[in-house]
């Protein structure tokens, strides 16, 4: 008998510094008296974003969701785009808002990400670019995409949004694809509160991305182009800076999590964890994704996630259902089977990970698992004995 948590265990948790460092922060907006409209707090966390990111290609957001829609109408995307339907629902609705056809097709099973020779045979007249996600922060497969957008003449957009920190071969994953993504959701290892960013291969898009988040505004008295509101504020700026200074150590501390976790279930039967991570990948650990087989480990995913409720554990089914089953997009038509998605989808249960849960804690949630499964199958046993 295992005794519930007595504070519930969520998926994730924002890291918060600690408070008088955001205070001091807030003395200097006080200060400036200067809240939004690219403050100078915002430009200040503008140049540590893109140190960080080694790239001056960098436009920030007041979220993830209007970065990647005016990420796509500012690269001048239509048509039919190639897309993933295993994601966030953003992922989706930055095509809709852009009157763009998203075209579903398959993942493939390890890390979740597009299956590039689906993407080939999806590719019509009409396709103008490939969306793909790099799920659970880990990359797609980048030479594989990046060879066939080259060869139909295609843009590869990277929703980056879980992929803050990810390096490949030492390189910053956001100097891949023409456009990435990323969300500073306070759900994300790295937060601004809310936030988002575009970081881009074109210097010239920066003052079109900027027009886009800022009402096309040129001048006091002059508007390019119909743009809207994106920007972000100050508060989120100064979020951002701070916790900026502790996403190394953010990441180290996931990294620990996601060992322990594998360490537990790794050989347990009836879960499936994700293979080894490649040497040549700095990777973030933004989400602890396990599969759950049915048969195997005696009850189904939903089931297990209701009964990790009873722990008082709030795991996530990221991402079920998939994004082409919500009724709002069930009208498009799907070409691809959808295989590997459809089987993931019904599986996948993401644990919970964040910078302050303690490995006690992550023992324990080893432990019920080991616990819910063993109870299971004795009175699977006993009920057919
Ligand atoms: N593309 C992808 C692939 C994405 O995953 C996302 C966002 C986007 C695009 C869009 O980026 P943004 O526009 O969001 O920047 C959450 C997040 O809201 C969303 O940002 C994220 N993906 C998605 C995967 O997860 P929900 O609806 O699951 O969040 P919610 O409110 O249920 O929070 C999850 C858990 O986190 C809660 O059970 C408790 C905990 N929590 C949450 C918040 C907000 C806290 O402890 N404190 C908090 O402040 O979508």
């Amino acid at each position: 008998m295992i005794e519930p948590f007595e504070k519930p265990i969520y998926v994730t948790k924002p890291f918060l510094p600690k408070l008088e460092e955001f205070c001091a922060g807030l003395e200097e907006i006080w200060e400036n008296q200067w809240l939004t409209n690219n403050g100078p707090i915002v430009k200040r966390f503008s140049q540590e974003i893109s140190n960080y990111f080694e790239t001056e290609n960098v436009c920030l957001f007041t979220n993830g969701t209007l970065a990647l829609q005016i990420g796509l109408q500012g690269m001048g995307i239509a048509g039919e785009v190639i897309t993933t339907p295993f994601t966030f629902v953003a992922t989706t609705h930055a095509l809709f808002w852009n009157k763009i056809r998203p075209v579903f097709v398959d993942i493939e099973p390890d890390y979740y990400t597009l299956d590039p020779e689906k993407v080939e045979a999806a590719i019509t007249p009409w396709t103008t670019a490939i969306l793909a996600v790099h799920v659970f922060g880990h990359p797609c497969q980048l030479e594989a995409l990046a060879d066939i957008a080259n060869r139909h003449n295609l843009k590869l957009i990277y929703d980056a949004a879980h992929a803050f920190g990810v390096r490949v071969n030492g390189e910053s994953i956001s100097h891949f694809g023409d456009l990435s993504m990323f969300s500073f959701h306070a759900t994300k290892l790295y937060h601004s509160i809310e936030g988002g960013m575009l970081t881009f291969q074109e210097p010239s898009m920066k003052k079109i991305f900027n027009y886009l988040k800022n009402f096309g505004f040129e001048n006091e008295i002059e508007v390019v182009m119909p743009g809207t509101n994106a920007k972000m504020n100050e508060m989120q700026a100064l979020m951002g800076s701070i916790v900026l200074k502790h996403v190394d150590n953010i990441i180290d501390r996931r990294r620990l999590i996601t060992e322990t976790y594998f360490e537990r279930l790794d050989g347990l039967a009836g879960i499936r964890l994700r293979p080894a991570f490649a040497k040549e990948l700095n990777y973030n650990f933004a989400y602890m994704p396990i599969e759950i087989d049915e048969n195997e480990f005696g009850m189904s995913r939903d089931h297990f996630y209701d009964e990790l409720k009873k722990y008082n554990i709030f795991s996530r089914r990221y991402f079920y259902p998939l994004i082409c089953d919500y009724a709002c997009y069930k009208k498009n038509t799907v070409g691809d089977p959808l295989k590997v998605a459809k089987r993931v989808a019904e599986k996948i249960l993401t644990l919970p990970i964040y910078y302050d849960l303690d490995l006690e804690d992550v023992y324990k949630i080893c432990d019920i698992i080991e616990y819910i499964k063993q109870r299971r199958y004795k009175k699977k046993t006993f009920a057919a004995a």
